[in-house]
């Protein structure tokens, strides 16, 4: 009886704190060749996002198309970039490469 009411506890500790795009650990996201994936992202303000290229011949980079804070990758056939997003707000993200490659990232104020 005592066991149940400790796995139910843990249980309810996983769910209480899911793994949040928050503070912590990064978010990845695929570079693919013409893809992001996910294709949509939500995180929260101050989130880290790592771009993790699928190695290829292709080059590929990310830039912000819009949004309320520039930055950009290097162009690069492999490899990682991470950005923290410290503004909230929408941004589109896309390659310079393959213009329409893109993605949408929706940064949440907390
Ligand atoms: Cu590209």
């Amino acid at each position: 009886m005592r066991l149940r009411i400790l796995i139910l506890a843990a249980l309810v500790a996983v769910a209480a704190f899911p793994a949040a795009a928050g503070a912590g650990k990064a978010t990845n996201v695929e570079v693919g060749n013409g893809f992001f994936g996910p294709a949509n992202l939500t995180v929260k303000k101050g989130a880290k996002v790592r771009f993790k290229w699928t190695p290829s011949l292709e080059l590929h980079d990310v830039h912000v198309k819009s949004g309320p804070a520039k930055f950009h990758s290097p162009t690069q056939a492999a490899g990682t970039y991470s950005h923290k997003f410290a503004k909230a707000g929408k941004y589109v993200l896309f390659c310079t490469q393959h213009t329409d490659m893109t993605m949408k990232v929706k940064v949440k104020k907390r």
